[in-house]
C-alpha cells in the first residue's frame, strides 16, 4: 500500500458542501482508503485575481493504485462534480490534486509529484500540516518549514 496526500479546492457552488461531499466520494475511490481528512479552510484566491473565495482541505490516503490510476480516478471525481475546464484557473466546482505520493519524484507530462508548486500555497501547506506535522516534501525538505514563507496568504480554518 501507498500513502498519498491530496488537495481539494472549490470556489463555486457552496464550496463548503462541494469539499464536504467530495470526501465522501474519496472514501469510494477503488483500492482505496480515506485515512484523514484536515479541517475546511477558507482561503483568498492565489495567483488568480477577482475570483471567490476558495474552500480548502488535504485529505491522506493510502490506496494500491498506481500514482496514474489514482490520478485518473481523481479526474473521475472532480467530473463527478461537473468539473468544467473552461479556461485555466477557471472557477471550480471541485478541484483535486495530488500532492504527494509515498517519496516519489516523477516529471512526467501527465503528472509532476510532489506537486511543483505546494510548498508555496498557505491552502495546501496549512491543512496538510494539520494532518502530517511531520510531513517531509521530496526535495522541498519538511513542509513544516515553508509556513512562514506562504504566511502572508489569507487563510482561516472553519469551525469543524
Ligand atoms: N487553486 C488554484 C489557484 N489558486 N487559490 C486558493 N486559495 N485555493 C485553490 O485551491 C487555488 C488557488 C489552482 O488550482
Ligand atoms: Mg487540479
Ligand atoms: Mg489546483
Amino acid at each position: 500500500m501507498h500513502l498519498a496526500y491530496v488537495a481539494l479546492g472549490a470556489n463555486l457552488a457552496d464550496p463548503v458542501a462541494q469539499i464536504a461531499a467530495a470526501l465522501v466520494a474519496l472514501t469510494q475511490v477503488p483500492q482505496t482508503r480515506l485515512l484523514r481528512a484536515s479541517s475546511l479552510y477558507r482561503t483568498a484566491p492565489v495567483g488568480i485575481a477577482r475570483q471567490p473565495d476558495f474552500i480548502n482541505a488535504v485529505a491522506a490516503l493510502e490506496t494500491a493504485l498506481s500514482p496514474l490510476a489514482l490520478l485518473n480516478a481523481l479526474f473521475a471525481v472532480e467530473a463527478q462534480f461537473g468539473r468544467r475546464r473552461d479556461f485555466h484557473h477557471a472557477p471550480r466546482t471541485l478541484d483535486l490534486d495530488l500532492l504527494l505520493y509515498d517519496e516519489q519524484l516523477i516529471n512526467s507530462p501527465q503528472l509532476q509529484l510532489p506537486h511543483p508548486r505546494m510548498h508555496l500555497r498557505a491552502f495546501v501547506i496549512a491543512p496538510l500540516l494539520e494532518i502530517a506535522p511531520d510531513c517531509r516534501i521530496p526535495g522541498r525538505g519538511q513542509a513544516a518549514a515553508w509556513m512562514p514563507a506562504v504566511s502572508m496568504q489569507h487563510i482561516a480554518r472553519l469551525a469543524p
